[in-house]
């Protein structure tokens, strides 16, 4: 248990500092425990397209926080009630998929953030005691802060709305979904999270972020990507997945012996 109370990330961030997150699906609190011990600063739990059940986000989300990194959760789309409980859960931050207007951003911030930004409901008890606070009242007082709220961007609408968004009191981290975004602006055609268009998008995101004072954020398939594009000025990085990292270990294993 960290002898300050209080999570760490948000302040991280804030400051200006790049900061390097894991990505799990498999519904393993342990895989998860494990992936950040290897020294990620954060570590996501995606309930959207991974296997996440309540009971096994609750256990990871601790193990995570154990392992000496910010729990992080992102929810399935349009799921505000979801991103509130996971930040009950004690997730230091919560992902909403597909945030396409100024309308969507606001609900966000309505659930997850406590008056007088929002209308978060009260009851952090599992968040104050993973934080190290003796009640939930002293949770209640820097949650806003120190708490963070992921906007995805990644549909044409988005990008519509992108100052809008990135303008939302509240709002503190607009996070790239490459993936879907390529599929977006090539109207279906193409899925390559590095497309020119997408690469375009990036630029503007990024722009966007630094007008409106926020964090920007990036979805990333490996190191190279994350490196490469902490470089032109993301500050929140995700990198490969639990499962990639698994099978990339177990064929690089295999590749040893077959070579013999
Ligand atoms: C995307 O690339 O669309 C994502 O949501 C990342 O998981
Ligand atoms: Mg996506």
């Amino acid at each position: 248990m960290s002898s300050t109370p209080g999570f760490s990330l948000a302040r991280r961030l804030r400051s200006g500092e790049t900061v390097f997150s894991a990505w799990c699906g498999l519904p393993s609190p342990l895989v998860a425990e494990n992936v950040a011990r290897a020294g990620f600063s954060a570590a996501v739990i995606d309930q959207q397209h991974g296997l996440w059940d309540t009971a096994t986000t609750l256990q990871a989300i601790a193990g995570i926080h154990q392992a000496g990194a910010a729990p992080l959760v992102r929810v399935p789309l349009n799921d505000f009630a979801g991103a509130a409980r996971m930040l009950d859960f004690g997730a230091e931050g919560v992902i909403a998929p597909m945030i396409n207007s100024a309308a969507d951003a606001r609900a966000f911030v309505a659930a997850t953030k406590y008056p007088p930004l929002g209308e978060r409901s009260v009851g952090a008890h599992r968040a104050a005691a993973l934080g190290g606070f003796p009640d939930q009242r002293p949770y209640l007082k820097e949650a806003n802060a120190s708490t963070l709220t992921f906007a995805m961007i990644e549909t044409r609408a988005s990008l519509a709305h992108l100052d809008a968004i990135a303008a939302t009191p509240g709002i503190d981290v607009l996070f790239i979904g490459p993936s879907d975004l390529s599929m977006a602006l090539s109207e279906g055609k193409t899925l390559d999270a590095h497309s020119p268009e997408v690469e375009a998008a990036l630029d503007q995101i990024l722009a966007a972020c630094k007008k409106a004072g926020k964090i920007p954020g990036l979805y990333c398939i490996d190191a190279e990507r994350a490196a490469a594009t902490a470089k032109r000025g993301f500050k929140f990085l995700t990198v490969g997945s639990d499962l990639a990292f698994l099978r990339a270990g177990a064929a690089e294993q295999l590749k040893i012996l077959q070579a013999r």
